[in-house]
């Protein structure tokens, strides 16, 4: 069996920035999580809901687990923004981390069996139910649980991806990170949704990191000024934090960064234009090992027309104006919201209106020719 510091230095080794040692098991956190579900801020993220008894007792899918591995790799960047406008939030402008934090834990399992870990005794992921990441990384010391919901680490600050590796082994649970907010209150001030209903709690059904990835089908009309320029995710609360100064490869640039962290060549070259005329061909071809999939062809396409929209840019109008004859009716309904902002008085929309058969896009037609904002139920 490997020694806690050889397990340490074997994680350190495999890529991870952060190691620490604690309960697999959320304990208190698992009491706020049951309360979220309850109050249905996790709108239809149904996988959250359908996995709870798992979420809370990890022996319930791996009997024997008697601590976690909890590991995090510090992904700090400069703001990522498509060429001419459209931003992409940080933690998914990279090679899918989905992938190359899999393959490190991977690495990290197959080094700890050979150094004498019980084969088949460990198992772990990244961002994939049935864990909650944040309670066990909390839990371990890795950091602090902010007001904003995030783990901040005390020295690396809150951008950090978070995996972990349950175990059979016993290894000795680590001391609490210190630090917290104190009196401050910038991401809630800054939340551009008030998506923080409170301190430590998100309603994800206005959370623009939900709306523009989880969520599909027509956005709220009531969020979608508030998205401004994000493409994909967002960083408002994170940006606005004073500990996001702690991350240890925010400023690095270029060559610089690890080949995981560099911006993918997606944001690097496509535009907004090019991602709403998106085809699904395309969609396959390019954005293959982004994580920008989980949010869909269509909802990638829906979220740029939302942000032309909002960038009010004239020079976006004539390709607007052919979406509103696209086979997708939430690009087409977009795209018409779209329009309505940037000019209400385009004959593109009276036309479109004449020969639209789908009630929702009519909706948004109609809104959009009025000036008024659409019915919010979908
Ligand atoms: C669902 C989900 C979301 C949802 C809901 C998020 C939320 N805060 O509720 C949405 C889509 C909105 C989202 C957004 C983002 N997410 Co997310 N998300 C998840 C996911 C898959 C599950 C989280 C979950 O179950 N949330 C439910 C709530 C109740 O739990 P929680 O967020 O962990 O919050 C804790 C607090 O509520 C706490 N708590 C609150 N009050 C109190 C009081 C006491 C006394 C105690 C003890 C505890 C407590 O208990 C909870 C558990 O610890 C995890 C991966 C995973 N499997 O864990 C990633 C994860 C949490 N997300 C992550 C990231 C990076 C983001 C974004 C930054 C992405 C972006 N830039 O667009 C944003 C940040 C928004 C924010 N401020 O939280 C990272 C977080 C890393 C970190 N440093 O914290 C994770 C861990 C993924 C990963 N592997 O890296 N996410
Ligand atoms: S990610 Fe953006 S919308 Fe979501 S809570 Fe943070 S600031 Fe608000
Ligand atoms: S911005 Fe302030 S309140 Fe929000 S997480 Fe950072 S330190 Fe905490």
């Amino acid at each position: 069996m490997p020694s806690p510091e050889t397990v340490r230095a074997i994680a350190q080794d495999a890529g991870f920035d952060l190691v620490r040692f604690g309960p697999a098991d959320p304990g208190e956190h698992g009491v706020k999580f049951l309360s979220w579900l309850e109050a249905g801020r996790h709108g239809d993220m149904q996988y959250l809901a359908a996995n709870t008894e798992r979420i809370l007792d990890p022996t319930k899918w791996r009997p024997g687990v008697r601590s976690a591995i909890t590991l995090a790799v510090d992904y700090g960047a400069a703001p990522v923004e498509l060429p001419g406008g459209g931003r992409v939030a940080r933690y998914a402008a990279g090679r899918d981390y989905h992938r190359w934090m899999r393959e490190r834990v991977f690495a990290l399992r197959e080094a700890l069996e050979a150094a004498g870990a019980p084969f088949g005794s460990m198992n772990g992921g990244t961002d994939a139910v049935p864990v909650l990441e944040r309670a066990l990384a909390i839990r371990s010391g890795i950091g602090f649980l902010a007001k904003s919901a995030m783990v901040i680490s005390p020295t690396h600050g809150p951008y950090l991806q978070l995996a972990e590796l349950l175990t059979g082994m016993d290894l000795p649970p680590d001391a609490p990170s210190p630090g917290s907010c104190g009196t401050c209150t910038a991401c809630l001030d800054a939340c551009p949704t008030g998506a923080i209903v409170a301190p430590f709690e998100i309603d994800a059904r206005r959370c623009l990191s939900y709306t523009t990835i989880e969520h599909r089908g027509f956005v709220p009309p009531d969020l979608r000024t508030p998205q401004g320029e994000w493409l994909f995710g967002c960083d408002i609360c994170l940006e606005v934090c004073p500990f996001t100064k702690r991350s240890q490869r925010a400023a690095l640039r270029g060559e610089q960064r690890p080949r995981d962290l560099r911006p993918h060549r997606v944001v690097e070259t496509w535009t907004l234009v090019d991602v709403l005329a998106l085809d699904a061909a395309r969609y396959d071809a390019d954005f293959v090992g982004t994580a920008m999939r989980r949010a869909t062809l269509s909802g990638m396409r829906r979220n740029a027309a939302i942000v032309l929209g909002n960038r009010g840019d004239e020079s976006a109008l004539p390709h607007l104006e052919r979406a509103l004859s696209d086979a997708d009716p939430v690009v087409r309904g977009h795209s018409a919201w779209a329009i309505g902002r940037i000019d209400a008085k385009s004959p593109s929309l009276e036309r479109a209106l004449a020969r639209e058969s789908d009630d929702r896009v009519r909706d948004e037609l109609v809104a959009a020719i009025s000036g008024e904002a659409p019915p919010v139920a979908r």
